[in-house]
């Protein structure tokens, strides 16, 4: 019974999601001169294949990251239970539509994973099962029953390295419940897949220590095969080569019985075997493919009787049954009117009833009554959230020369000591660079995780070491190798736990600067998300000197500022960096919904991820403040650390470790008795979001709308010249200089570096105080230093 529904869903969705697509491109009034697009070759190749996860195997606790061009059929799959609207569908694409591809944050249709940029949904899902473990192993955790994390894979997915990346980690982690389903049309964008590419990929899964299923053949094959001459058809199916299979499929049931007839006529049983079909009956034959069979996939699934990660390989025919089917340019082709038309009446919709969700079903109410008891979809949409965790005062201000890199592993470090329910949910990460980031006190006394105890074997030798590794169920760090995709699809994954678990975490990553960009798509990809985490990238810049061109980072703070979902701080000082860090816990939880429109020109109440730009380079403090004003300058992006008179001539802005030399040259240039002021710059990223975003309150009415930026600049006098600094691209400050009409001369570093002592690389690239004091010289006018 329940087989034929899932045949009958299956039909609905095939046409839904087609529907929509078609809908968007050749009826809904175009606008602009390019295609809208959408993916129906893409999705029919799915369709089987989520018909029986949805209908017949999920229950409400998996997870599932569905191939990005298979959106379609997820939205028609929650268009059909009543959780998607018919306006969105109609307005697929478009504005406020449904999205292109699956997105947590824009669709409205409980989507569990975003996907877009292909592989990093797959490999979500391996890292999401760890956090599901980790915060299973806690004591803090309620007893939830473990969900299986799911993705549903492009073959052409298969390619983009992040996946092997992501497997290796899991076999070291002891991934269980994941389960990557490969919709193995052997047909990518531009063409089609290498021959016997699988047997590759199979080795590769099997030596991580996967369970692989293949789904070849489909029911009716199967019964085919078990007649009379059937061993002889199965072995022409599968020495066919991709190629020729997929221009068969595409020609249709005559050719197929031409080439058929070609290759086994006068052979007797099979012969006749294909002569007992008609042509129609033929094509349906040879395209019932494993997974294009919703009752072969449901039973696949239903046969994993254990939590090893797992593999299904299923066979499919891309745009199987459509008009495009097997065409190795269907990737982006879109049925015609006319093939759409004539489509339409051999799929029974009549006119008028496109958009029914039930139609051409024969008994609609036995159907609903299936639909209302399916396990996945009973409890409702499944987003979690989790109380806010108070945030425990963090104080620190040193007497001494420090780096904001020792800074942030005392804090860390203070935290593992006390008992906060905060600390209690933080887990920290890193890709093998948990030691020279300083994580190591905090990791020595919160240990790190596994799922099972292991001691380090330095501590029971008594052999001195520095790190004390301990591996525990209650460990709160989780330990990474190198790849830095990893370390951001785990933060992706563990700064959701709120919302897919239910659970609160406050993740916290760590990664020398310049390797952020090595994780630059994930990173985009975990804020797209709405994740929640800390990333310090540490040690930044060319002030880790010694190290070279390849380990110094320039552009960094621009992606800081570019990267939405991402609020970037700089800071120099140790006690900047406590406040910050104090800040960064509360914003890290805040609730993320809200009306742009009403936001205040600073997003503060919107909340997001935090990512700090540190160094290892010791710099001498401010001592204790005199007062408290630099707290919030800190967090909205800058305070005057040397207020300018009233007739200011030279304004020093600098952003982060830099510090000393804008202090240096301040105090020189104001020892020739010019007006100098100091503008600590703490964020460039929060200044300048600022200012747009009160710039945009102002065009609609809010005339008092006035950013922290311009409060700062206001009172200039206009003659006075900007020289901003920082160890990072110049053009993350040069802007400063638009906001009140201030001529600017940016320093910064534009070129690669080289090896050298701080104070080398400093005047290489003009950012020590002597090069500040010769700009101010050579292009202001007034006395010389
Ligand atoms: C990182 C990334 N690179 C490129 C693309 C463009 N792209 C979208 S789908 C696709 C090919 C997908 O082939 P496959 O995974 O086999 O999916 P199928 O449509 O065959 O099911 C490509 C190259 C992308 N979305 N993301
Ligand atoms: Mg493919």
């Amino acid at each position: 019974m329940s087989t034929e529904h899932l045949k009958t869903i299956e039909q609905r969705l095939l046409w839904l999601s087609h529907w929509m697509i078609h809908h968007a491109n050749h009826i809904r009034p175009k606008v602009d001169g390019i295609k809208v697009g959408g993916h129906q070759a893409s999705s029919a190749s799915m369709v089987s294949i989520m018909t029986a996860l949805y209908f017949s195997v999920l229950k409400p606790e998996d997870r599932v990251a569905v191939k990005p061009h298979a959106s379609p059929i997820f939205h028609a799959i929650q268009y059909l239970m009543g959780n998607q609207t018919r306006e969105k569908m109609e307005n697929f694409r478009g504005l406020g539509g449904v999205q292109s591809y699956p997105s947590r944050t824009k669709d409205i249709d409980d989507v569990d994973f975003s996907t877009g940029s292909v592989g990093l949904g797959v490999a979500i899902t391996s890292f999401a099962s760890l956090v599901q473990d980790y915060i299973a192993a806690k004591s803090w955790s309620g007893d939830k029953p473990l969900g299986r994390m799911i993705a549903l894979v492009g073959d052409a997915e298969l390619d983009e390295g992040n996946i092997y990346e992501a497997l290796q980690e899991g076999w070291k982690n002891d991934l269980r419940n994941c389960w990557w389903i490969i919709d193995y049309n052997r047909q990518s964008l531009d063409g089609i897949v290498r021959e016997g590419l699988f047997d590759r990929v199979e080795k590769i899964f099997d030596a991580f220590g996967w369970q692989v299923v293949r789904v070849k053949y489909g029911t009716l094959q199967r019964a085919a095969f078990a007649e009379p001459g059937g061993d002889k058809l199965r072995q022409w199916i599968d020495e066919c080569s991709n190629q020729e299979y997929s221009a068969l499929t595409f020609m249709g049931g005559a050719v197929w019985r031409k080439r058929l007839m070609d290759d086994l006529g006068d052979q007797g049983d099979v012969t006749a075997l294909i002569d007992r079909r008609s042509d129609d009956e033929l094509a349906d034959l040879m395209e019932n493919l494993g997974g294009n069979c919703t009752e072969t996939m449901a039973e696949a699934f239903a046969a994993i009787d254990n939590d090893k990660p797992t593999c299904f390989l299923a066979y499919t025919i891309k745009g199987w049954g459509t008009p495009i089917a097997g065409h190795k340019d269907n990737h982006g082709g879109l049925m015609n009117k006319t093939q759409m038309a004539e489509w339409q009446k051999h799929m029974g919709v009549a006119e008028g009833e496109e958009w029914e969700p039930f139609a051409t079903v024969p008994d609609v109410g036995a159907l609903k009554a299936f639909l209302n008891q399916v396990p996945f979809f009973a409890k409702g949409t499944r987003r979690f959230s989790d109380d806010k965790l108070a945030v425990p005062a963090i104080e620190l201000a040193s007497d001494r020369d420090i780096s904001t890199q020792m800074a942030f592993g005392k804090v860390l470090d203070d935290l593992s000591k006390g008992d906060s329910k905060l600390a209690e949910r933080i887990v920290t990460t890193s890709p093998d660079v948990t030691g020279t980031t300083n994580l190591g006190p905090w990791v020595n006394r919160r240990k790190l995780f596994a799922r099972k105890a292991l001691a380090d074997a330095f501590i029971e030798h008594r052999i001195p070491s520095t790190a004390k590794w301990d591996f525990a169920p209650e460990g709160q760090h989780i330990e990474l190798g190198i790849a830095e995709m990893n370390l951001f699809l785990l933060l992706g994954a563990a700064g959701l736990s709120h919302s897919l678990f239910g659970e609160r975490l406050i993740p916290i990553g760590t990664v020398y600067d310049p390797f952020v960009c090595r994780g630059l798509d994930a990173l985009n990809y975990a804020c797209y998300q709405d994740a929640r985490f800390m990333i310090v990238g540490t040690p930044s810049g060319v002030t880790l000197s010694p190290e070279g061109g390849a380990h110094q980072s320039i552009g960094t703070p621009l992606i800081g500022m570019s990267q939405d979902g991402l609020a970037a701080f700089e800071p120099a000082f140790a006690d900047e960096l406590a406040v910050i860090m104090e800040w960064a816990f509360d914003y890290l939880q805040r609730d993320g919904e809200g009306d742009p429109d009403e936001r205040t020109w600073l997003r503060d109440e919107t909340g997001g991820s935090v990512y700090l730009r540190l160094s290892t380079n010791p710099i001498e403090q401010p001592g204790k403040r005199a007062d408290d004003a630099f707290r919030q300058g800190a967090i909205d992006g800058g305070y005057w650390l040397r207020k300018p008179g009233p007739n200011c001539e030279v304004v020093i802005a600098y952003q982060g470790v830099v510090a000393p030399e804008a202090i240096k040259a301040a105090g020189e240039l104001a020892g020739n008795r010019r007006d100098v002021g100091v503008l600590a710059v703490t964020s460039a990223d929060r200044l300048n979001a600022g200012w747009t975003a009160a710039q945009r309150a102002r065009s609609r009415g809010h005339a008092a709308a006035r950013s922290h930026i311009e409060q700062l600049l206001g009172d200039l006098p206009g003659h006075c010249k900007l020289i901003t600094v920082i160890d990072g691209h110049p053009a993350t400050l040069a802007w400063l200089g638009g906001v009140a009409g201030h001529q600017t001369i940016p320093l910064g570093v534009e070129h690669f570096g080289q090896t050298g002592t701080i104070g080398d690389l400093y005047q290489h690239f003009g950012i020590d105080a002597a090069s500040i004091i010769e700009k101010v010289n050579g292009l202001t006018p007034g006395r010389r230093v």
